[in-house]
Formats: structure tokens, sequence, C-alpha cells
């Protein structure tokens, strides 16, 4: 048994954040029907194609473990399908831009009315007011959530991160609401709104910089190189390169190697507790006793030194030379690892994060399995379905369609042309 078995998703998701999202359902055991347009389905099928005919790793990393139904939910018989898929369906997950879902002639009420148990559940860029109507995708979400504007370097523009903290951190975000929403019915037999607003995710994430902004009311930010540089700051919280965001200041050192490798880098955190074995690693036990360096309050002014101290160390050996030596030491580093050493590694392929996986038309590709282990709910990673690909099943078993009608919905134009069934076999 699952974790949530017995619990169907009407999955109006598409693009990444609301993807993120029900795949994350679908893989804790709920039954999501991701609801699609005929003919084309969900955009991202069809964008950073690499196989031509397949289905991009775009759609088949963020959709594991659905079936896919084509609908036009904007045709009378389309319409039909749709209350009958409200009616048997716990959740309802959608990310459509703002006012699509009332445009296709189901708000909340409407849906409510169908069904007074569902929950539906929306991500939208913004929460309520002067941008609630306005379109996003995940760059700009880590703009307005205050990621962008402390991510970078002093000297540079701001930057944006790989990890799409935007889109699947809201999709994280959106899946919590939805399991409490779920909790909570089991006490009123009530279904709500859940809302995520990706502005409000990102924030929620960068909630530490937020932090900073109110302390700098107060003096500078001294756990900042720019404190040690004799930088002043201004009046909001700066980028701060690679200082660690916490009160344990670390840095990203060179590595044996990096000259040609652009990832021989580890990042070293010089941890008070861990300062006396620091010294001794990198030949300078006169700084224990120190008074400019022994106490983390003393080195905040000198950590550009102290880094370069240890760089010189680090420069020596390789990154999992260096991790190997700190880590029984206690003192914490990571080395930086890139995709492709990630997509090697052992560890995370014998714990189910990087999974492998066969798709029927593009073969067998790599993908990040459940991030979110539970002793008690096996996940059985699959891949994301072909678009169509269990229309007439879910119609008929589910929905309890005859061939009959089935038929008349397909000459209707509402659930689009014959599926490839060949394809799906
Ligand atoms: N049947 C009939 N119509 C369908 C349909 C279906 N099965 N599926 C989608 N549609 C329609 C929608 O109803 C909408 O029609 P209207 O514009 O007439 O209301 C239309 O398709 C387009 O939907 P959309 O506006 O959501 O899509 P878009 O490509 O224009 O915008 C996005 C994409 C992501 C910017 C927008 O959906 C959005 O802002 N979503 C909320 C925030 C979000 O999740 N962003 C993250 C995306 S991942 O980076």
């Amino acid at each position: 048994m699952t974790a949530l078995e017995g619990v169907r998703i009407l999955d109006f998701t598409h693009v990444q954040s609301g993807p993120t999202c029900t795949q994350l359902l679908a893989w804790f055991g709920a039954d999501v029907i991701k609801v699609e347009r005929p003919g084309s389905g969900d955009a991202t099928r069809a964008q950073l194609v690499d196989i031509p005919g397949a289905d991009s790793l775009y759609f088949t990393m963020l959709n594991h473990n659905k079936r896919s139904i084509e609908l036009d939910a904007k045709t009378p018989e389309g319409k039909e399908v749709l209350t009958r898929l409200i009616e048997s369906c716990d959740v309802m997950v959608e990310n459509f831009a703002p006012g699509a879902l009332e445009r296709m002639g189901f708000p909340w009420e409407v849906v409510q009315t169908i069904n007074p148990r569902i929950i539906l559940a929306s991500i939208k860029g913004f929460g309520p007011g002067r941008y609630e109507a306005c379109k996003v995708y995940e760059n700009v979400a880590q703009c307005v959530g205050g990621a962008a504007s402390t991510t970078g370097f002093r000297d540079g523009i701001p930057v944006v991160t790989g990890a799409q903290i935007g889109d699947s951190g809201t999709g994280l975000h959106l899946a919590l609401g939805i399991v409490t929403a779920l909790y909570q019915r089991e006490q009123t037999g009530r279904g709500q709104r859940v809302s995520a607003a990706m502005q409000d995710g990102v924030l929620n994430l960068c909630r530490v910089k937020l932090r900073d902004q109110q302390r700098l009311q107060k003096g500078p930010l001294r756990e900042y190189s720019q404190f040690g540089e004799g930088v002043p700051f201004a009046d909001a919280t700066p980028r701060a390169g690679n200082d660690s965001g916490g009160g344990q200041p670390g840095r990203i050192l060179r590595c044996k190697g990096w000259e040609d490798d652009p990832n021989a880098y580890v990042y070293f955190i010089t941890q008070g507790a861990a300062w006396s074995k620091i010294c001794a690693l990198i030949g300078r036990p006169d700084w224990q006793s120190d008074p400019r360096y022994a106490t983390p309050e003393a080195r905040l002014p000198r950590l550009n030194e102290v880094f370069a101290t240890i760089e010189s160390w680090t420069e020596t050996i390789d990154k999992f030379t260096v991790m190997e030596i700190c880590n029984p030491l206690g003192i914490p580093v990571g080395p930086i690892l890139s995709m492709k050493e990630i997509a090697e590694d052992e560890g995370l392929r014998a714990s189910g994060t990087v999974v492998e996986v066969d798709h029927p038309v593009r073969g067998r590709h790599l993908t990040v399995g459940c991030p979110i282990k539970l002793s008690d709910s096996a996940v059985d990673v699959r891949p994301a379905p072909l678009l169509g690909q269990h229309t007439e099943e879910v119609l008929s078993q589910l929905l309890g369609y005859s061939a009959d009608e089935v038929d008349r919905l397909r000459r209707s134009g509402a659930l689009g042309g014959v599926p490839d069934r060949a394809a799906a076999e």
C-alpha cells in the first residue's frame, strides 16, 4: 500500500510548477489523471526536443506515474466529461494563467458546487493585488521573490539560480497545501481552495535574506565578505557571492585541477567548533591562540586572509580528497559536483534519487526520482504517459462511459483523434 492510495487527482497542470506537485502526489500513490489539450497536450512535450518524434525530457521528467487523457474542456462535450471528472476526484490542481479556469466556466464556486469535497489547488505567479493578473515563469518568480537581488556578486548584475525554486519550489509548497487540506477534510468532510503564489514561494525560500534586511538597520552584516573588505553597506540586503547564508562563514575554494576543470572547487565552512582542526590542517596552529584569529568574532574582518590560507591547502588536493580528510575531523565541506558527476553518482542511484526509466518511445533515460523517502510507502518511478494514452481507459473504467458514448465524444472533437496505441504498448 502507498501513502496516498485511493486519492484521485484531476491534474490540469502544465509546464513545470504544477506538474512537479502532481508528480510528487503520484509518487506517493495518488491516481493522477493529467488532462491535456487534444493534439498538442502540455506545451513542454514539444519543447527542447532531443529525439524527434519523442516527448521531450522536459516533459517526461516532470510527469512520471501519471495517466494522460486528451480533452477539450471548452466544448460542451468536453465540459460534460470535465464535470464527471470533478465529481469523481478528490483534488483538482491547475496552474493556468490567471482567469483561465474562470473563462473555461469552472471557477471555484462551480467546482465546489459540483463536488463539495473537492480540493482545488492553484499556482499563480502572484497572490492577490497589483500583479495578480500577470503570467509568470521561473526566472520572473526568482526576480520578484527576492532571490535574484541577493544572488551573484556585489560588483555584478543580479543572477538567477539553476535550482528551479520558482517552479519546482512552488510545486512543493502546493503539494504540502494539498495533503494538509486532505487531512483537514478527514475532520470536516469539506474541500477547500489551496493557493500558492510563486513570488510567495520564492520569498519563503529567501527568508534569511529578509532577516538580513532587518539586521542591516542595526548595523553592517559582519559575516558578509564586504564587511572585512571595508565596503560600506547600502540600504538593502546585498548580493553576497558565495558567503555562507548562516552565522558560520564559508566560501568556495579552488582545488587541484581548477585551471582546467570548471568544477574543481569545494565549499568550505569555518565552523567555530572545528577551528582548531582547521588550523592544524592548514599549517597555522598559531591561529588557535592568536587573539586576532582565535574566535569567530575576531576572524570576521579577516575572512579573506583566512580563506586564502585555507585555499592554499585545498589547491594541493582534489575536491573529493578534501572531503575525505575533513569529514572525519567534523569540518563541514562539500565538493562542487557537476551534473555529469551527479548522473553517475552511485549513492544517488542506490537511494533511488537518480533513476533510469524505460520510456516506450524514447527508450531508457535518466530522471530524478522522489527526493522524499517514506519508509512505509515505496516509490516505483514509471514513465510519463503518452498524450491521450489513457483517455478511453479513464472514460470507460472510471467515469462509466459506454463504448458508444466514447465514440460520440470522439466524433464531437472533445477527445482529439485516435491515440497512437502501438507506441504506447
Ligand atoms: N482544453 C481547453 N482549453 C485548454 C486546455 C484544455 N484541455 N488546456 C489549456 N487550455 C487553454 C486555457 O484555458 C487557456 O485559454 P484562455 O487563454 O482562452 O483562457 C489557454 O489554453 C492557455 O493557457 P495559459 O494561459 O495558462 O497558457 P500560456 O501558455 O498562455 O501561459 C503560463 C503559460 C505558465 C505563463 C501561465 O499558465 C501562468 O502564468 N501560469 C501560472 C503561473 C505558473 O504556473 N507559472 C509557471 C509555469 S512553469 O515555468
